[in-house]
């Protein structure tokens, strides 16, 4: 008799569950699957989970295929699973290739392919249906984008555009998804765009999506021009859809709540605000080489405008840059200074200087302090007059961080709409309102 065993979430059970279950299945005589409780699917970091785990149990039991269901609770169950109930073989999508070898010690190992295209007949029954993401552009954060993609419960990464149909070829053979030539077919095959193309081109795929019903999750900057991203917020709250500026620390939890304790009086009134990232680049690469929309503050400026913004408020008095260039013109590194009614600010980015990556928020009784990595949030202080008053806070920032905002951006396209207030659609537009500043200050637009 050849024993199986599988493990996996079976969140709002779709085909892509079902058929790897069924394979499980004919793999040998008798099946033995997995259900993660809760509380591991909190320690590995899997987010928005929303069936529990009753219900996850009783839809496994539904397909007919598991001839026993356990629990898993803890990292390295697995091993000792395959010990106590004498595995043959054990299995999983393709989603984690390699991952599992370190179990071909103790028996067969077998990575089944992932279904790939999550179809909406099986899913219109359920409650919350599962969201199929389509990604344009395959640079590095797409490639990021898929494995946190991954760890978010309701969605699907299922095709892939680039107007370089190789570079989308390779892009979906590696992550098991459809490539598209074709961008009306592209969009046709999901629910929400993730744009990582280049700044300058976001403008007109938004424009596309929102006018397609699409929802739009866009990476930073996404937009150069006040005029366009009032013009696309508009097209989205007209459409009813959800459009979403993906600046990661916005969502983070710890950054969420250093703002709190900013805001909440802990330092006084806030006076001034100094946030630096900076990036070394080479020289060829993308950042560095588009000297019309390129550079440092395109590039950075959004992390470091977010803490400002979020703070003061978007009615600043002035702003003002100074920048160094290389040869080209681009900016390698550069400085904004915000003066608000009642307070300072400085923005610091560069791709070809290195500095100190910090946030520093200083209050008339205290300051704040993050250090870099500091947009990825997951610890700071609070300091007052006094050296030896210092509190500290810390919070998990889980892999890439990008799974907070697909899990935001889930909650709003299910109709929680109270998740906005970590980015609002003022903050998105006095940012795009910053960048024209800025590429008008430098005499490229
Ligand atoms: N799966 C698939 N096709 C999809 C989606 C998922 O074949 N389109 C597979 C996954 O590869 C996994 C199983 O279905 O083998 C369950 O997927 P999830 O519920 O997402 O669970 P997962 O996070 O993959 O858990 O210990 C947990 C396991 O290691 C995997």
């Amino acid at each position: 008799m050849v024993r199986v065993i599988t493990y996996g979430t079976f969140d709002l059970l779709h085909e892509g569950h079902y058929r790897l279950l069924q394979r499980a299945k004919q793999l040998g005589d008798y099946l033995i699957v997995g259900v993660t409780s809760e509380e591991y699917d909190q320690a590995r970091g899997k987010l928005n989970v929303i069936d529990s785990l009753m219900t996850r149990i009783e839809n496994v039991k539904k397909t007919g295929f598991a001839d026993e269901i356990i629990v898993e609770e803890s990292q390295g169950q697995k091993f000792r699973d395959i010990k106590k109930y004498n595995i043959d073989i054990f299995t999983v999508g393709s989603d984690w290739m390699g991952q599992f070898d370190y179990l071909k010690e103790y028996c067969e190992v077998i990575y089944l392919d992932r279904t790939k295209n999550i179809s909406s007949t099986m899913l219109r029954t359920q409650k919350a249906s599962i969201q199929r993401i389509g990604i344009i552009g395959t640079g590095r954060i797409a490639n990021r984008f898929m494995l946190e993609a991954a760890l978010v419960s309701g969605v699907n990464t299922q095709s892939v555009y680039n107007p370089h149909i190789k570079s989308a070829q390779i892009f979906a053979n590696r992550w098991g998804i459809d490539a598209y030539e074709d961008l009306e077919q592209f969009y046709e095959s999901l629910d929400i765009v993730y744009i990582a193309s280049p700044h300058e081109t976001h403008y007109a795929y938004i424009k596309q999506a929102l006018e397609r019903g699409k929802h739009v999750l866009c990476e930073k900057p996404m937009c150069l021009f006040v005029g366009q991203s009032e013009e696309l917020f508009e097209l989205a709250r007209k459409n009813n859809l959800v459009l979403f500026e993906g600046i990661k620390t916005a969502y983070c939890p710890c950054f969420t709540k250093l703002l709190g304790i900013a805001c909440g009086g802990t330092i006084g009134a806030i006076k001034d605000v100094e946030a630096c990232f900076t990036k070394l680049e080479d020289d060829c690469n993308r950042e560095l080489k588009d000297t019309k929309y390129g550079g440092s503050f395109t590039e950075l400026g959004s992390y470091c405008l977010l803490p400002i913004l979020k703070i003061y408020g978007h009615d600043y008095e002035d702003i003002q840059f100074e920048t160094v260039r290389n040869a080209s013109g681009i900016d390698i590194y550069t400085k904004a200074y915000l003066r608000y009614p009642n307070g300072l600010a400085t923005a610091k980015c560069g791709l070809g200087v290195k500095s100190e990556g910090k946030l520093l928020i200083s209050g008339t009784k205290g300051y704040i302090t993050a250090e870099a990595p500091w947009w990825k949030t997951n610890y700071f202080e609070v300091h007052r007059e006094n050296p030896e008053d210092v509190e500290r806070f810390s919070e998990r920032f889980l892999g890439d961080g990008l799974r907070y905002e697909i899990s935001d951006l889930l909650s709003m396209i299910n109709g929680d709409r109270k998740k906005d207030f970590k980015l609002t659609r003022g903050d998105s537009v006095t940012m795009a309102g910053i960048m024209e500043k800025f590429l008008r200050s430098q005499g490229r637009v």
